[in-house]
């Protein structure tokens, strides 16, 4: 049995003011667990509230007040254009909206809510990027998170099965699902990281990642909270603000690693950290050897999913070999699904970290696991006499990552044929080296050009979910049943 999910926060030596930086401001564990007390104050008994997830101490403040309250949190990305953020917040059922000071949010492009607690003409739910447009806003009230309030909070401790987080996530086609990651699920994960990284207090992590994802929320700020270390987020993951801030533990996704070893004066500076951690993508083998050349450290990588949280890790006490994800974190059971006579195959899991279904949509969950009870990664991998893991690829190429974000082809394309001009639509991944695989779409439209096809998906979706390049064609390849053969598009 895993203790309570923010054990640490009420520890004695709460007054440090610089426990927690996020973009530039701090302040203590105190202090954060006062305001976060007010926070939960204010929505308990809510059944679930949306966060905009910018990287400030409020989000960090709306995150932790929700997890005390025991209200599930909905991380809404705070550049998301219309389209995604309606379909988040009516998908999700989130009547509240914590975000941050109003006048900083006022500055932002979120689209206009309702004024508080009057909510918004009901619209017909509609998917993101579903052609036709995603009719009017969600009805949401927006609370604002004031830091300067205090409560102490003295509500129960939530049950450990109830749902800490839904975070949206992309399949190969339609609108992003709601994972249901529970808060034993991420007590487990921290404390099987903590143990594989030997993370302790004595530490401090520093990042720059989105906090609605995984990586940067999940690991990057409840992993601190938990195991107790320092926390400094740069606000964006820049070489320049990882050098400058002098952990111990850092953070990143491949992207941010290629531009480390792009900057070597920023590299040479993390030469006196402990352990460099990269995942969300595959860390090229040629970033793996300039990191080591620059920083003397050979990083450590492991992978992970929404779905499941992280499950393998080469590990601080262990090898790390350039291309391997290392082995099973402690609880998760792995097999690779080979056909007869094959070694590698579909990557399948069980373990303690894994999601309890995408909310609202029995099909798919069930869809996502074998009948034998395995998760269904859908990365394909190869494990070595050793034990150690290597992903090798993702079964099916509609599922695009770029920069660390998993982004759905089917989402893409919908929002392009979402434009008026835009006849048909097919989105792929290409090589990229800095963002691994960059968005390229091939579209038939006419009286458009390419920028403006960017900025309008840039415009409905999320910002990192547009194609940094289109391609125009006359028609896409077909087969014989008329369904686009993306393998015969021509090069990007
Ligand atoms: C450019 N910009 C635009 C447009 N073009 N804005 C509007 N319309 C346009 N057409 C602006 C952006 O707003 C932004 O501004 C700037 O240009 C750069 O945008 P972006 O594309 O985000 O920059 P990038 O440099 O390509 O980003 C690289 C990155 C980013 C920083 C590495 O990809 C990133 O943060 N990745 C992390 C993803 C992650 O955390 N994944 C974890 C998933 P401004 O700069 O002002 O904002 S969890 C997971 O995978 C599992 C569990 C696991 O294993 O971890
Ligand atoms: P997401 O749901 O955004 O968490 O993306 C999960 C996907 O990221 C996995 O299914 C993998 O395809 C990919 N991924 C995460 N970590 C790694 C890694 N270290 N190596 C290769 N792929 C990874």
């Amino acid at each position: 049995m895993s203790a309570p999910l923010l054990t640490s926060l009420a520890e004695p030596d709460g007054d440090r003011p610089d426990a927690l930086t996020v973009a530039g401001r701090s302040c203590s564990r105190e202090a954060l667990l006062g305001a976060a007390g007010a926070v939960a104050a204010r929505i308990a008994g809510a059944p679930v509230v949306a966060v905009r997830a910018t990287p400030t101490v409020e989000t960090v403040t709306a995150v932790v007040g929700a997890l005390l309250a025991g209200v599930p949190v909905v991380p809404v990305p705070p550049d998301s254009g219309p389209a995604e953020r309606d379909h988040i917040l009516r998908d999700s059922k989130a009547a509240l909206l914590l975000t941050g000071p109003q006048g900083e949010e006022d500055a932002g492009r979120e689209a206009p809510a309702g004024p508080a607690g009057t909510p918004g003409p009901a619209g017909a739910p509609g998917p993101a990027g579903a052609r036709g447009g995603a009719g009017p806003a969600a009805p949401v009230e927006t609370v604002p998170v004031d830091l300067a309030e205090r409560a102490a909070w003295t509500g129960p401790e939530p049950d450990p099965k109830a749902t800490a987080f839904i975070l949206y996530t992309s399949g190969t086609t339609g609108a992003p699902k709601g994972a249901l990651i529970s808060r034993r699920a991420v007590a487990a994960d921290l404390d099987a990281l903590a143990e594989a990284w030997a993370w302790t207090a004595e530490d401090t992590l520093v990042h720059g990642l989105p906090l609605f994802h995984v990586h940067g929320l999940v690991l990057g700020v409840l992993g601190a909270l938990r195991t107790g270390s320092r926390l400094v987020h740069t606000g964006r993951p820049t070489p320049a603000a990882y050098a400058e801030a002098g952990g111990s533990l850092y953070f990143g996704v491949p992207t941010v690693w290629h531009r480390v070893t792009q900057d070597p004066d920023a590299a040479r500076a993390l030469s006196s950290a402990r352990l460099l951690v990269s995942g969300s993508a595959p860390l090229p083998a040629p970033v793996f050897r300039d990191l080591e050349l620059l920083t003397g450290h050979r990083p450590v990588e492991r992978y992970g999913m929404t779905e499941t949280l992280i499950t393998l890790s080469t590990r601080a006490d262990g090898e790390r070999r350039p291309g391997y994800v290392g082995t099973p974190l402690s609880g998760i059971r792995t097999r690779v699904a080979a056909e007869e006579g094959a070694e590698i195959g579909e990557l399948q899991l069980t373990g303690p970290t894994l999601f309890d279904g995408y909310l609202g949509r029995p099909e798919a969950t069930t869809g996502s696991y074998t009948e034998d009870g395995w998760f269904r990664t859908g990365d394909i991998a190869a494990i070595e006499p050793d034990g150690f893991h290597r992903i090798v690829g993702r079964a099916s190429t509609d599922l695009i990552k770029s920069g660390g974000y998993r982004i759905g082809a089917g989402e893409v394309e919908n929002a392009l044929l979402d434009h008026p001009a835009v006849r048909e639509a097919a989105v792929v991944g290409a090589p990229h080296e800095d963002l691994g695989q960059q968005i390229v779409a091939y579209v038939v439209a006419d009286g458009v050009s390419e920028a403006e096809l960017i900025d309008f998906v840039a415009g409905q979706l999320s910002v990192h979910k547009r194609p940094r390049k289109v391609r125009f064609l006359d028609a896409l390849p077909r087969n014989a049943m008329g369904k686009p053969q993306k393998k015969l598009l021509p090069p990007a």
